[in-house]
């Protein structure tokens, strides 16, 4: 029998964030594809999309002229804040419980042409200063805020304009739940943070690393599900939430995700889509700063992309019914994004 080499032979890989494992099958990226393939379309938006400044939203109410980020209550919220709360189950298996919240939409700038990737550095630091402001009005009242970004229609974005949503709840949704679990026995174990190990780990191993700065790495965690999916990571000090980012940490940050999201957008030449967003410890009235420190702050980008800007991954038959399977290693990917250019195709 062959030595065991991981861009041949499958395995499994252990996910210790999220206590699941996948499934990498590298060989299987030699397979011929004659599926579907998306369209590469020109995703600009209209003028008179609904996000512009000064534009007429869909209640009717009209964006001001704004000229850095904009925030707006969601018209269409997922959540609202006074709801009547559903009784008491009258059996385990019917359990429900009372779901508060609140939606809102934040354009990250004025022109509906200026994806992160193309914005300056400074105009993507004013973006995660808005994050950290809604981050902590929104966190003193509810036990999480989810911000998130879903770029491309691929990934079911309805409005081109460069634009992020902010879900913030009065119950942990699943993935934080999971999360947090984790990284509490991580802690009690080796009195030390999961993501403080790991990041030292990935730091030594430099076998994933897309790219990085002084204050921040940018990798393909070890046990990726997407393709290209990337981790933003703090190297310096043991932020729990956003709010606890320093001056520094919020530079770096501004630069370290538009190196990221150029590189991708050179992978195959598009407006790279994906679903990104942040994880912080949980915030609300029972939680204050520092109380978490089994936490650390980070960013998640999915991109479904696969082999091209047409060809996407399904996680669909074995992903649904068995566990999620990749196609290329995380190595693989991280060496194909670590080798994109810093420098924009579009420039
Ligand atoms: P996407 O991030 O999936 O593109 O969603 C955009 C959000 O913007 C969506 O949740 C909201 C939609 O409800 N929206 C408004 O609140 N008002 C509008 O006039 C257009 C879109």
């Amino acid at each position: 029998m062959t030595d065991f080499d991981p861009t041949e032979h499958q395995h499994i890989r252990y996910n210790p964030l999220k206590d699941e494992w996948v499934l990498v099958s590298p060989h299987r990226c030699k397979r011929p594809w004659s599926g579907q393939t998306e369209e590469v379309v020109d995703e600009t938006p209209q003028t008179s999309n609904q996000l512009m400044p000064g534009a007429v939203r869909a209640t009717g109410q009209r964006n001001p002229n704004y000229t850095s980020t904009y925030v707006f209550e969601n018209d269409f919220p997922a959540l609202l804040e006074d709801v009547p709360s559903p009784s008491v189950a009258d059996h385990p298996l019917f359990q429900s419980a009372q779901a508060r919240g609140t939606c809102r939409v934040m354009c990250f700038h004025p022109d509906p042409t200026k994806t992160v990737p193309l914005m300056t550095v400074e105009e993507i630091l004013a973006v995660i200063q808005e994050w950290v402001n809604q981050t902590s009005e929104l966190g003193a009242r509810y036990t999480w805020v989810q911000v998130f970004e879903n770029k491309g229609a691929v990934m079911g974005c309805s409005n081109p304009h460069p634009h992020c949503q902010i879900w913030a709840s009065n119950f942990l949704p699943n993935e934080a739940r999971v999360k947090d679990r984790c990284q509490k026995e991580y802690f009690n174990k080796h009195n030390k943070p999961l993501l403080v190990d790991y990041v030292e780990q990935e730091l030594k191993k430099k076998e994933r690393i897309i790219c990085e700065n002084e204050e921040w790495v940018a990798l393909v965690p070890y046990w990726a599900t997407w393709p290209y999916e990337a981790m933003l990571l703090p190297r310096n000090g043991r932020p729990q939430r956003m709010t606890d980012l320093s001056a520094e940490q919020k530079n770096g940050l501004a630069s370290i995700m538009k190196m990221l999201t150029t590189k991708y957008d050179n992978l195959f030449k598009c407006s790279f889509p994906y679903s990104m967003g942040w994880h912080g410890a949980p915030t609300g009235q029972s939680h204050s700063p520092g109380d978490s420190p089994h936490w650390v702050f980070h960013g998640l980008y999915y991109p479904p992309l696969l082999r091209s800007a047409t060809v996407k991954k399904f996680m669909v038959g074995y992903e649904m019914l068995a566990q999620a399977q990749r196609d290329l290693t995380p190595e693989q990917a991280a060496e194909k994004l670590r080798m994109c250019s810093d420098t924009h195709y579009k420039k």
